[in-house]
């Protein structure tokens, strides 16, 4: 990580006036869960803040935003604003209506790990190596002294599994597993985030998938069995 553009993150996000918290229009798994984890962060700061995406979640996604939390931007009244922190655009019209929130003067925090980022904000923090945006938030979290608490590893995980397809995709690196298997959980989670997620077309496959990769990563300690045991219990759960 660069320390300099922590610093900078830093320094913005600690001026007096709220920060405006935003993503791409359609907000996604990756998107929610960055989202709301720094909303999360920001609250443990004490920071004034407003989350708002252009769009509704979709269904599958809403359990992770049960107080509602992200607003609609014509629900949301244009201020000063200490900086808008936005995930996952490569470039600013991605954000869609949001755009109408900001000043011309508003600093903006790129945080993106795509290819193609057209680097348009005021600080920009590309990490084409993350597999996931939610990745980059929990060691910005973590570099800054925040604490991930039982929601916001969920809302990370969901970002994770959204991302590398469930740990399928080759973007899936050692430093993806570390997160989701290291301090990130101490205790195991439930299986309601990844068994939520995964609900699609093939519901039997992907809930025994959801249900053996929670499992074998709650418990890998520091080394990775690519095995588990199913009991009968679990087969008949599907
Ligand atoms: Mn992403």
């Amino acid at each position: 990580m660069n320390k300099r553009i922590i610093k900078q993150i830093e320094e913005y996000i600690s001026r007096p006036e709220p920060v405006l918290i935003c993503a791409h229009r359609d907000p996604d798994g990756d998107s929610i869960g960055c989202q709301l984890a720094f909303y999360d962060f920001l609250r443990q700061r004490r920071k004034g803040m407003v989350v708002s995406n252009d769009g509704e979640l979709p269904a599958k996604y809403q359990f992770l935003d049960r107080r509602r939390i992200i607003k609609q931007p014509d629900k949301v009244k244009p201020r000063t604003w200490s900086a808008a922190v936005i995930f996952e655009c490569s470039s600013l019209d991605r954000i869609g209506r949001v755009q109408d929130l900001l000043a011309p003067d508003t600093p903006l925090i790129n945080i993106d790990h795509h290819n193609g980022n057209r680097r348009f904000g005021t600080v920009n923090w590309v990490d084409r190596d993350a597999s996931a945006c939610g990745e980059m938030v929990y060691r910005l979290v973590r570099v800054l002294g925040g604490r991930i608490t039982r929601w916001p590893a969920e809302l990370l995980l969901t970002s994770i599994i959204t991302d590398t397809g469930r740990f399928h995709y080759k973007s899936t690196s050692p430093r993806t597993m570390r997160i989701v298997a290291g301090d990130m959980f101490p205790h195991p989670l439930d299986d309601s985030v990844s068994l939520t997620i995964t609900l699609g077309p093939e519901v039997p496959k992907q809930l025994l998938f959801g249900f053996v990769v929670r499992s074998v990563i709650c418990r890998i300690d520091h080394q990775l069995r690519g095995w588990r045991r199913i009991g009968r219990h679990v087969l008949e759960k599907v």
